[in-house]
């Protein structure tokens, strides 16, 4: 929409710090829209916000929130993020759902879930951006919850459906990790990622309500068996398995217990701590290799290679390492040729023949047709 860009180009940098830092949702809402923003210009704009930003985040709790489907994770949300509110919280929702772009239906599904949290002043919902891969979600995501802190939000929830890589993607973001099941889990353990019982800090069974009480009491005994199987994953925490009812609203205090008790309890503060930093380098890395890997394949010589090969790979002419080793070495050639001097690089970038040339003399798995 052309109206939101020239809205959001007239406001510098310093007065979106400005807005977050007086807490102001609007600025809030229009930086968020700047960091998910992929528009070159809007890039270098977000770089210098997030810089700003270094050391301007109070102490806040990062809180993922998985599941399948329908297991109940807005409602609980909902429930749970009022209760936060009641304890003198303010609570920021994002959510990481990079499956699909989100139809108006499912945010629909999510603010009316969320309705009380929606109203409530002390609350600030963000659905994931509409479209991108999990690497672009994540990223952004991260960057939001920066944005979210330094705007006073103090108990950050990311809420991602448990299918896929996405749930792996949030634990490695958050603090503690918080996993909903049915009541059922219990007799679905065999089929039960291992991945999953890896990574939660908690794992909570929600709908425990009507006929449903006694499975999930039963789910929670199996459950805490299983969990003393696989290790921990954050040092000096063991995983717990509770019930709730989002539904009727019930057991949501032991499991604000079970938080204040991980992010509080001796030592914890600084073990958080530890695992951020080590979160931020992660990121750093993932960061740098992503979009080091989009600006090879956008290099002229590269861009002249690769589609033939990766025709071929398709085809079965040649094999997928030949092909790659092909790459590799024209991508170090390139560097080499541009640390020892940048006018080289530029030669061979425009040498498309030379490129076409050693494509044709790469026809390695031919001889197997
Ligand atoms: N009986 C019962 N139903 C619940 C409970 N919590 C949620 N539900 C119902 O389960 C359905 C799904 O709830 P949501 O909160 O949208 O679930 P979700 O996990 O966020 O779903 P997605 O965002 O689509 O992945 C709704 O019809 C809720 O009313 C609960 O504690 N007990
Ligand atoms: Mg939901």
């Amino acid at each position: 929409m052309p109206s939101e860009q020239v809205m959001r180009k007239n406001i510098s940098v310093d007065e979106l710090v400005e807005g977050l830092r007086r807490r102001n949702r609007r600025l809030l809402a229009k930086a968020l829209s700047l960091i998910e923003s992929t528009n070159p210009a809007d890039i270098d704009k977000s770089q210098s916000l997030l810089a700003k930003l270094t050391g301007l985040r109070g102490a806040s709790w990062r809180i993922g929130v998985s599941g399948i489907p329908g297991v109940g994770k807005s409602s609980f949300i909902e429930v749970f993020g009022r209760y936060a509110i009641d304890q003198g919280r303010r609570v920021a929702v994002l959510t990481v759902d990079p499956s699909s772009p989100r139809s108006g239906g499912s945010v629909l599904g999510d603010r009316t879930r969320m309705q009380g949290l929606a109203r409530n002043e002390a609350a600030f919902i963000r659905p994931s951006p509409s479209s991108g891969n999990l690497g672009g979600v994540a990223r952004s995501t991260r960057a939001a919850m920066l944005l979210c802190e330094a705007a006073g939000y103090d108990l950050i929830i990311v809420e991602t459906v448990g299918v896929g890589q996405s749930e792996i993607t949030v634990a490695s973001m958050v603090d503690m990790f918080l996993a909903l099941m049915l009541p059922n889990a219990g007799d679905e353990l065999q089929g039960m990622k291992r991945g999953i019982m890896e990574v939660v800090d908690t794992i909570v069974i929600n709908k425990a309500d009507g006929d449903q009480v006694r499975a999930a009491n039963k789910a929670r005994s199996q459950l805490s068996n299983t969990l003393h199987l696989f290790a921990a994953r954050s040092e000096g925490w063991t995983p717990r398995v509770l019930t709730c009812s989002a539904l009727e609203q019930r057991g949501i205090e032991p499991i604000w217990q079970s938080c204040c008790e991980f992010f509080s309890a001796a030592g914890r503060e600084q073990i958080i701590d530890r695992a951020r930093r080590s979160q931020a380098l992660d990121w750093m890395r993932q960061d740098v290799s992503a979009e080091l890997q989009r600006l090879i394949e956008d290099l002229p010589p590269l861009r002249a290679i690769l589609p033939a090969l990766e025709d071929q790979v398709r085809a079965g002419t040649m094999d997928p390492l030949v092909a790659s080793g092909r790459v590799l070495a024209r991508i170090r050639k390139l560097l080499h040729s541009a640390a020892s001097s940048p006018r080289a690089a530029d030669k061979d970038e425009s040498d498309p023949t030379d490129t076409g040339q050693a494509v044709s003399n790469m026809t390695f798995g031919k001889s197997a047709e």
